[in-house]
């Protein structure tokens, strides 16, 4: 077993080909100025300080051969997989599920703010998981593609930590995974979230699994 030994609340042990490493929603939706995040009154700041962390962590990933899963926020051009609640709030935001911005429709597949930020693409025969949810297990193949891999560890980044990082997080532990949250390759619109989302991971003596940072992991891989 390879372990990042201080990582919190304790050391956080796992075996490299029984991992994942799980990149959320990494999306010009999330990360571009002009998408949904930050015309739902969001700096972005945060979610793009977090790019080169991300793109560091994956080639490492990569280097040490770990399952690699990107997911994606995102809905049917019909919208028929989203609910009427999300939408009529998405439109009470100013900032419409389906509505034309400059990153064409906001928050449907195949439009470029759909789009992982070109910086950290995804690969040929890496996993990409499409949710309609904040949880990339509500509604998608997730959970088989991880028991076909043998997966029992999940290395989650990504944004935003407190919502889809946060929902998958929670989705993962109750299947029994895992799962280490790394603090500087995770992002929130504001930083109070950032926080409370990441205390709420390691209390209770990880009530939802560990925390670290990019470095520690990346030298324990
Ligand atoms: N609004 C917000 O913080 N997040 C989302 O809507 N989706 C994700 O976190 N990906």
């Amino acid at each position: 077993m390879n372990e990042v030994k201080d990582a919190l609340p304790y050391e956080f042990a796992f075996d490299p080909n029984r991992t994942a490493l799980v990149v959320i929603d990494m999306q010009n939706d999330f990360c571009s100025p002009g998408g949904f995040g930050e015309k739902l009154g969001n700096d972005i700041a945060p979610a793009r300080a977090i790019i080169p962390v991300i793109r560091k962590l994956l080639q490492s990933a990569r280097e040490a051969g770990l399952l690699i899963v990107h997911t994606r926020e995102g809905h049917l051009p019909d919208l028929s997989d989203c609910p009427l609640a999300k939408l009529e709030r998405s439109r009470r935001q100013g900032a419409g599920i389906g509505d034309e911005g400059p990153m064409g429709r906001i928050l449907v597949r195949g439009e470029p703010g759909h789009a992982i930020v070109p910086e950290l693409a995804p690969l040929e025969g890496e996993l990409v998981i499409d949710k309609p949810g904040k949880g990339a297990f509500y509604k998608t193949n997730l959970e088989p593609l991880l028991e076909r891999n043998d997966i029992q560890s999940l290395l989650l980044c990504g944004v935003t930590t407190h919502v889809c990082v946060h929902t998958t997080l929670r989705e993962a532990n109750d299947r029994g995974y895992r799962c280490l949250v790394l603090e500087d390759a995770t992002a929130a619109f504001d930083p109070a979230d950032q926080q409370a989302a990441l205390h709420m991971v390691r209390q209770q003596g990880g009530i939802f699994g560990w925390t670290s940072f990019a470095q520690p992991l990346m030298e324990a891989l």
